[in-house]
């Protein structure tokens, strides 16, 4: 059948599952003897294996359920499984268990009535710590206009923190950074992919974490892949990191062994 009545398909039959990317504390790090701040957080991110196709990548259906309006339930299932895990893991590991979820949102979840009443259904069903939980919204999505931001600044008042993803690759500006109700700047990783080779991206970066302190908003790195750009973003003031360099996406059951071994 089409992808989308593939995906209906396997919304109801559990094909879709939800993977976990290590973010880590670069401040006070020493990437040379490996020591991280590991348990700072993770990014959850979904996955579909598909009978015969095998895995199928996010990009190829997230604009499909968003077009075919599975988008809410698609978002609702990766949002009420990532808290769960979460909390599941805060209950056994403690101490050690990741300290942040973060959750990437789609345009048109924030246009559905009454999803931020699912949200804090979820959050209140799972037990989740509204303040751990962070949401991911692009650019375009959260400088799109007045209907978006108030619906950001309703989520904020749950209790939960805001992240805008893949900064750098849309059409706002750190001229407009004060503008979004965003606690955390995720420098997208086509510039940290060339940090440790272009000094025009270091200077961005290195701007983007000065402006982004200064309007109260923290930094996050992503798409590290290598030691020296682990060591670059980490001296131009990116307080944490996420990459191949560290880990990839990690199954739910190896996030817990994946952290152990951090020391
Ligand atoms: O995980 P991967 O690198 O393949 O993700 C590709 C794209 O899909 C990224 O832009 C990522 O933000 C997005 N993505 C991954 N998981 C989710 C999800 O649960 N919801 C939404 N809306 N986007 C996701
Ligand atoms: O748009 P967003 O930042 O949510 O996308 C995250 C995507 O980036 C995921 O699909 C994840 O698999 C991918 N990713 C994570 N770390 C790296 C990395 O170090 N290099 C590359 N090329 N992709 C990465
Ligand atoms: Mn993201
Ligand atoms: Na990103």
């Amino acid at each position: 059948g089409d992808i989308e009545s593939e995906l209906r398909r396997a919304l109801a039959e559990g094909e879709l599952f939800v993977v976990y990317q290590p973010v880590v504390g670069l401040q006070g790090a020493d990437l040379v003897d490996g020591r991280i701040d590991a348990s700072a957080g993770v990014e959850a991110l979904v996955r579909w294996r598909h009978p015969r196709r095998g895995l199928v990548p996010p990009l190829e259906f997230i604009g499909v359920a968003e077009d075919c309006g599975l988008i809410g339930a698609l978002g609702d299932f990766v949002l009420a499984t990532a808290c769960h895990q979460f909390v599941q893991w805060q209950q056994v590991q403690g101490e050690r268990a990741p300290r942040k979820l973060a959750v990437n949102l789609s345009r048109a979840q924030l246009g559905q009535p009454g999803w931020v009443d699912a949200v804090r259904q979820i959050l209140q069903t799972s037990g989740m710590a509204p303040g751990q939980l962070q949401l991911e919204v692009t650019e375009s999505l959260a400088a799109q206009d007045d209907g978006v931001r108030s619906r950001l600044h309703e989520l904020k008042a749950l209790g939960l923190t805001l992240a805008l993803d893949d900064f750098g690759t849309g059409y706002s500006s750190l001229a407009s950074l004060h503008l979004l109700p965003v606690d955390t700047v995720k420098i997208d990783r086509s510039f940290v992919s060339q940090v440790d080779t272009s000094h025009h991206h270091r200077v961005l970066i290195e701007a983007t974490v000065r402006v982004a302190n200064s309007l109260g908003m923290n930094t996050v790195a992503e798409g590290i892949e290598t030691r020296a750009q682990a060591d670059l973003v980490r001296q131009l003031g990116c307080e944490k990191g996420q990459g191949y360099f560290f880990s990839k996406p990690l199954a739910a059951a190896d996030v817990v062994g994946w952290l152990a071994r951090q020391g």
